[in-house]
């Protein structure tokens, strides 16, 4: 990995492919110097910003192109940046940034733009994050959230904390290294309830993690029912194709398996799970029963499949006690009554008579198809009414977690030893370090490297 500062980089910054356009980023102090080697502008005016012109190697005119240039330190880099507009296809674009190459760029790394943005000022570490979630995030929600990171709402809580932290250090600093003097001191009560302001804040984050890494990808809806309730069944029919096994021998499904959907511009991972019995016979089916319980753990919404043909039985009476203690985690539930083609046995008022609280209950048909759209609009309606305060939530990753957890740590020993100023100190020291490391300051060169090497190429 070659992260310098110095030297010019360049690197196609729209995907590779067929395409009307592409652009090709070329940035560092030399870029000028670098492009106006190969461009041959139409107008005679070098001022403008965009110059429309050609790229010519040889005496030959290689593409016609636009080229945009940016004056450091105004740019998204920080340093002189120019955007080569040039027609999308993978020769020219490989041709235009081999010339480049030859008249002193390099090509530059993953995320090494933003890196420079980084370096240069242009953002702290945690906007820098930002701008490779967004790229990433396959989902409306994860994208508003990314977006709060890079609006700096992120940035500000922590350096908001951090304020409160610096505030407290330097109060019980300057009590420890001049006693004598007669500085004001703060009570018991007024450092605890800077502790515990700072605890909450971080609290807050925190849970905002367990919620984005659920959804940073997909929303995860989960299938789980007694086994032959015809959770493959419904699975395939929303799928629309074969794709989990199905036969009318119980205990048929023994593993998850999952499949993915677009609709309506959410992207929705839909798994099927091991029926779930009280009484298993094998250790295959055990072990396929205790990954429908881990899985649980990912969902966003659960969908419940009963088989209306039969009694309410012990096997649903255990589901139910699994569905009631993640409905009290706020994971919405969805309960089915399938085999409506069937003589009824079992109906929506005894579901609703055993557990009240659940809202969504209402009857379908695997084999017939009843109903079958409907809950893809149900499961829609749920899955976006999450209950998100998209303003001031944001998106926080696992380096970012395990920083705030080490902090939360060392907030809540303070507590603990509120009294023993050497020692609240340097457990504030350390805080302080871990948020400032959040936000990227004095951070190690080789955490930083290995946050923008996932980056893509071109950002
Ligand atoms: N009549 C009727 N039969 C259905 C319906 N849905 C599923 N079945 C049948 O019920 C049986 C079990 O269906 P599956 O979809 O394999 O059930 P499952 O819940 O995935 O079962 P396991 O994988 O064993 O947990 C099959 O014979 C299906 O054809 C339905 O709506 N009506
Ligand atoms: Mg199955």
């Amino acid at each position: 990995m070659r992260y310098l500062k110095d030297d010019d980089i360049a690197a196609l910054s729209t995907a590779l492919g067929m395409s009307a356009i592409a652009v090709i980023r070329l940035s560092g102090k030399n870029s000028f110097n670098i492009i106006n080697k190969i461009f041959h502008p139409r107008s005679k005016n070098r001022k403008k910003q965009v110059q429309h012109g050609h790229i010519v190697h040889n005496n030959r005119i290689q593409d016609d192109v636009l080229c945009t240039f940016f004056k450091a330190p105004d740019t998204y880099t920080g340093e002189n940046l120019v955007e080569i507009s040039v027609h999308g296809n993978p020769l020219i674009i490989k041709s235009v940034l081999n010339l480049l190459y030859l008249n002193g760029a390099r090509a530059a790394e993953p995320g090494e733009f933003t890196y420079r943005a980084f370096l240069n000022g242009k953002m702290d570490l945690l906007e820098a994050e930002a701008v490779c979630s967004l790229i990433r995030s396959q989902n409306n929600i994860a994208t508003s959230l990314a977006i709060n990171n890079l609006t700096k709402k992120f940035s500000n809580k922590i350096k908001h904390i951090l304020k409160v932290v610096i505030n407290l250090l330097t109060f019980i600093e300057a009590n420890l290294d001049h006693p004598e003097d007669d500085l004001e001191l703060l009570s018991k009560n007024q450092k605890e309830n800077k502790i515990d302001c700072c605890i909450k804040s971080i609290k807050d984050l925190l849970n905002s993690y367990n919620t984005n890494i659920h959804l940073q990808h997909s929303y995860k809806v989960i299938f789980i029912g007694k086994p032959n309730s015809g959770k493959s069944s419904i699975f395939n029919a929303i799928l629309g194709k074969d794709r989990s096994i199905v036969t009318d021998i119980a205990g048929t499904t023994t593993d998850t398996i999952d499949a993915s959907l677009e609709y309506k511009g959410y992207l929705l991972t839909f798994i099927d799970t091991a029926g779930l019995n009280n009484s298993v016979k094998n250790f295959i089916e055990h072990l396929g029963q205790q990954k429908t319980i881990e899985t649980l753990n990912k969902a966003n919404l659960i969908i419940w499949v009963c088989d209306i043909s039969l009694q309410f039985d012990a096997n649903d009476e255990n589901i139910l006690k699994i569905i009631k203690l993640y409905k009290k985690q706020n994971v919405p539930v969805i309960a089915l009554l399938n085999k409506s083609d069937l003589k009824p046995i079992l109906s929506s008022n005894k579901i609703y008579s055993i557990y009240p609280k659940l809202v969504n209950v209402f009857t379908i048909s695997a084999k017939t198809g009843l109903h079958v759209s409907k809950l893809l609009d149900s499961v829609m309606d749920i899955i976006s009414n999450i209950n998100f305060d998209l303003n001031n939530s944001v998106m926080v990753n696992e380096r970012q977690h395990i920083l705030l957890q080490s902090v939360l740590q060392s907030l809540c020993s303070i507590k603990k030893i509120i009294n023993c100023d050497e020692i609240v100190c340097f457990h504030l020291m350390n805080i302080k370090e871990k948020l400032n490391e959040i936000l990227g300051i004095k951070i190690q060169q080789d955490i930083l490297e290995n946050i923008f090497n996932k980056f893509c190429i071109g950002k």
